[in-house]
């Protein structure tokens, strides 16, 4: 939906990049490809760009895109057609992904430091891609395309949040995306595994983890919020804005929230329709963060927990460097504009009248 609404100029790149992306995602979340199979396909998928008629037809029955990789030949074409720039970015951004995917394989994600790794190759190179294309369009400056640490972090904040949601289903079906050294804290016997937050018994300790690895996700905001304000273009800023207020929304719906534990949480549709009409604007995009961050706060209560004091103190950092001053002024700032607002008023008064004065001379 979103990039069908982008400019002419970036369509057909950002949505072949999107099918490219897709089709090796589809690959690597197929459970039924052994690895030895599995591994050298994701290594070689960027050279099928350059194979025109290439098709893959191995998915297993449940991959809901396996149909994208059996008519892969017509995204193939469509790419060819590209203009090199943007080729070279898939191009180059395929190879890199499919690497990191390659590389968490073959080891799980342990540490803090593996979980940015893994959502890098997965969501943050997406975002650096993304703008590479957004500035050689020329729609949006070379700046956008250069500041790749903000780009990074609009896909980690992405990719943390559907990682964090889908604790459920990634589980239930043998797959771990939560970081060991984060779970961890949190599990009395460290033998133990990821399962044992779906106890009744450990609810506790699993809304606990849960609210940690929001915190972790809510660093990224700053970045975020610094990305966004260097955009140009309307159909830009709306197709990264409007993944990223869902995002927020999510994570606010999941802080604290054991359902997490028991099935998906997903945004209400009327609430969904309702941040996709108000993320068109700066001012706005900082009010959503601003009413999410503060809802969140509203729910910690005080009584001690480290987690929901970290949690309030991430919030309360970030609301200062990045939402807060922007418009709420402080009180020397409100009577510096007040002084500045009469004595402006005052000056075009009194220029009117001696205009006014000079011409009855
Ligand atoms: C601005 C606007 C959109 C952005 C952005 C900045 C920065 C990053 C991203 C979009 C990508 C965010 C991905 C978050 C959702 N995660 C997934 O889909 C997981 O797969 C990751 C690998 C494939 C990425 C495909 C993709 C997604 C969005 C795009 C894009 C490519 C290209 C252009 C524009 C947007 C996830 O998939 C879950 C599933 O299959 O259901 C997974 O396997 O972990
Ligand atoms: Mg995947």
């Amino acid at each position: 939906m979103v990039i069908q609404h982008l400019d002419d100029d970036l369509r057909p790149a950002i949505c072949i990049f999107y099918l490219v992306l897709r089709g090796l995602d589809t690959i690597e979340d197929d459970m039924t490809i052994p690895n030895e199979t599995k591994i050298p396909l994701l290594q070689k998928f960027d050279t099928f760009l350059s194979q025109p008629g290439w098709t893959f037809t191995g998915s297993g029955p449940n991959e809901k895109d396996a149909h994208l990789l059996v008519e892969f030949n017509v995204v193939i074409s469509e790419y060819l057609k590209l203009k090199p720039a943007f080729q070279t970015t898939i191009a180059d951004i395929t190879r890199k992904m499919a690497h990191g995917m390659t590389e968490f394989m073959t080891r799980k994600v342990e540490t803090l430091k593996d979980w940015d790794l893994y959502c890098h190759y997965v969501a943050g190179l997406v975002g650096i891609g993304l703008s590479k294309i957004f500035s050689d369009s020329g729609l949006e400056s070379p700046d956008v395309g250069r500041r790749e640490e903000l780009s990074n972090s609009m896909g980690l904040f992405l990719q943390k949040t559907n990682i964090i949601r889908d604790y459920l289903e990634d589980y239930d079906q043998g797959r771990i995306f939560w970081p060991k050294e984060g779970w961890s804290l949190f599990v009395s016997d460290p033998s133990k595994d990821l399962g044992e937050f779906k106890r009744p018994e450990n609810s506790q300790q699993a809304l606990n983890c849960l609210n940690y690895l929001i915190n972790n996700a809510l660093n990224h905001i700053p970045d975020v919020i610094e990305y966004m304000s260097q955009l140009k273009n309307q159909s830009v800023f709306n197709f990264c804005a409007i993944p990223q207020v869902m995002a927020i929304a999510t994570l606010s719906a999941c802080y604290n929230n054991h359902g997490v534990f028991e099935g998906v949480i997903k945004i209400r549709k009327g609430e969904a329709v309702k941040l996709i009409i108000q993320s068109r604007s700066m001012t706005n995009l900082l009010a959503i963060f601003d009413d999410h961050l503060r809802r969140m706060d509203s729910r910690i209560l005080t009584n001690g927990n480290k987690i929901n004091q970290e949690t309030t103190s991430i919030i309360q950092t970030t609301l200062k460097k990045t939402i807060a001053p922007r418009y709420v002024r402080s009180p020397f700032q409100f009577s510096l504009a007040l002084f500045v607002g009469l004595v402006s008023t005052f000056g075009i008064v009194f220029f009117l009248n001696k205009e006014t004065l000079l011409e009855r001379l």
